[in-house]
């Protein structure tokens, strides 16, 4: 078990072994530049009152990766209102999803739980079981009013809970603000199908990106049917954009923006081949913007590093909720509104996306990411990392890799010059580690882990991963290859990825 001394475990530790909130952690750790800025602003729990707690509004994206945004300096990507929003408030460059999977990155931004603590709900198309509560249950309890409309929870059974745990669902935010009466905070979860495939030519061709001045990046081929099928996919973030814009001009127009906490972000990475349903940086890595007036300086940039599950505690700590001890997220309200520590690092995870591998078996891992390191561990490298190659032409091939342009001219063309490199690695087995260092390789493409030289930084990291499991309970801790996950129940069609 990890102690409270080791300063490595504790930077993503369980809530409970994190410092004291509110103004006592702020009086412990100081206040720098932009503590001072907030100093008073923020309603710590011993001082809010039901009518200064804030509302909370989360728009959520489907599969839309960073760096796919204006305000990451992307040549492409069209987002004016993202941009908006992060200048408005904060803009994370360093925002990861738990998992790069629906319905667990989904689950750890609900329960503030990483994903191998929610049993069945760490796979793709799975459960939830009711004992796990989510944060919208929990601010209901308190008062607020809670709903969501399009997708939130999921995909995956809900017969185990009696509704989906983002709240009940509305047509749209419009008509869920018709019935919101004037003095309870509500906390709403705006779904979107954007971007996620399958795309349709005829938005991106009607949209003003430019093919020529897309980033490819070097884990694809450069061709121009992969640039087409990138311009596809930004139309659909450029579709989301504009939705969002929509969302926003409803709490302006009900003069509730100066007390709505606004949050957009997305479930996963962008679904192409090495991105998606991979613990790469394009698996997981996603664009975050809060924007909380009066508590958040416009034109705030944390560099930080930020897992989703974080956002759940910063929730209930901004509604004055006491957070359970048995979080593994953490709250950001320290980071946005005072000069916090940095973290050390945050841990990703998949076990089970599609229906890739016979007889529906899991490609379970774990990363520790640091600001420069990525290091990975592979259960079972053994099998397939994007699924089998030899299913059944009706259920398709590498089928955690979404179907796609891309994805068909990689296996098409995988034996021709420009190609045999990305399909090696987007299908190719990969070790029982990997280590990447991201200084010089962002992209981790050169696996490090067999390299003498970088012994020490692998031991070093796999000691962080091993102590933060067993901290928080993860089962993969003492039975690296456990079978759970294999077994549980899966709700999806075979065909589906
Ligand atoms: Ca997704």
């Amino acid at each position: 078990m990890a102690s409270a001394q080791d300063p490595d475990t504790a930077a993503n530790a369980p809530s409970a072994t994190s410092a004291p909130r509110g103004l006592s952690r702020r009086s412990v750790l100081g206040a720098g530049a932009a503590g001072t800025l907030a100093l008073g602003l923020f309603p710590t729990a011993s001082r809010a009152t039901p009518k200064a707690r804030p509302n909370v509004l989360i728009v959520v994206a489907d599969d839309w990766g960073y760096p796919h945004a204006g305000a990451y300096a992307d040549p492409a990507a069209l987002t004016p209102v993202f941009d908006r929003v992060a200048g408005e408030g904060a803009l994370f460059t360093h925002a990861f999803a738990a998992a790069p999977s629906c319905t667990p990155s989904r689950n750890a931004i609900l329960t503030g739980q990483a994903p191998h603590r929610l049993e069945a709900g760490a796979n793709l198309w799975s459960s939830l079981p009711a004992r796990f509560a989510s944060y919208p249950d929990l601010l209901e309890k308190t008062g607020y009013r809670v709903g969501k409309t399009q997708k939130a929870y999921g995909p995956g059974s809900l017969d185990e809970r009696p509704r989906d745990p983002a709240g009940p669902d509305f047509a749209d935010f419009g008509q869920f603000l018709q019935e919101q009466p004037a003095d309870v905070p509500f906390a709403f979860w705006l779904g979107s199908a954007d971007p996620h495939r399958p795309y349709d030519p005829a938005l991106g061709e009607a949209s003003d990106i430019d093919s020529a001045a897309v980033d490819v990046p070097p884990y694809l081929p450069d061709t121009p049917e992969v640039r087409e099928d990138i311009v596809n996919y930004l139309a659909e973030v450029q579709r989301f954009d504009r939705r969002l814009d929509d969302a926003l001009a409803l709490i302006e127009d009900r003069g509730l923006a100066d007390n709505t906490i606004v949050v957009v972000t997305s479930d996963n990475g962008w679904p192409w081949p090495r991105a998606k349903a991979t613990v790469y940086d394009a698996g997981t890595r996603v664009p975050l913007a809060i924007r909380w007036p009066g508590h958040v300086a416009p034109g705030t940039v944390v560099d930080r590093l930020t897992v989703l599950s974080d956002l759940a505690p910063t929730f209930l700590e901004a509604a004055g909720i006491e957070i359970p001890a048995d979080f593994t997220g953490q709250s950001l309200i320290p980071t946005l509104t005072e000069s916090a520590p940095p973290r050390d690092f945050v841990v990703l995870e998949r076990e089970r996306h599609a229906r890739s591998r016979e007889p529906n078996l899991a490609y379970p891992a774990r990363a520790v990411r640091t600001a420069d390191w990525l290091y990975i561990r592979n259960y079972f490298p053994e099998r397939w990392p994007a699924g089998d190659p030899d299913l059944s032409a009706s259920q398709g091939v590498f089928s955690d890799i979404d179907a796609g342009p891309t994805k068909t001219q990689l296996i098409d063309r995988r034996q021709q010059p420009g190609f045999v490199t990305p399909f090696r690695l987007a299908t190719g087995k990969r070790g029982a580690e990997e280590l990447y260092d991201l200084r010089t390789d962002p992209h981790s493409l050169a696996d490090l882990a067999d390299d003498p030289k970088y012994a020490a930084v692998k031991a070093h990291l796999a000691g962080k991963l091993l102590a933060w499991q067993r901290h928080t309970g993860d089962l993969r801790a003492a039975n690296p290859r456990d079978r759970f996950w294999d077994n549980v129940p899966y709700y999806g069609p075979s065909d589906v990825t």
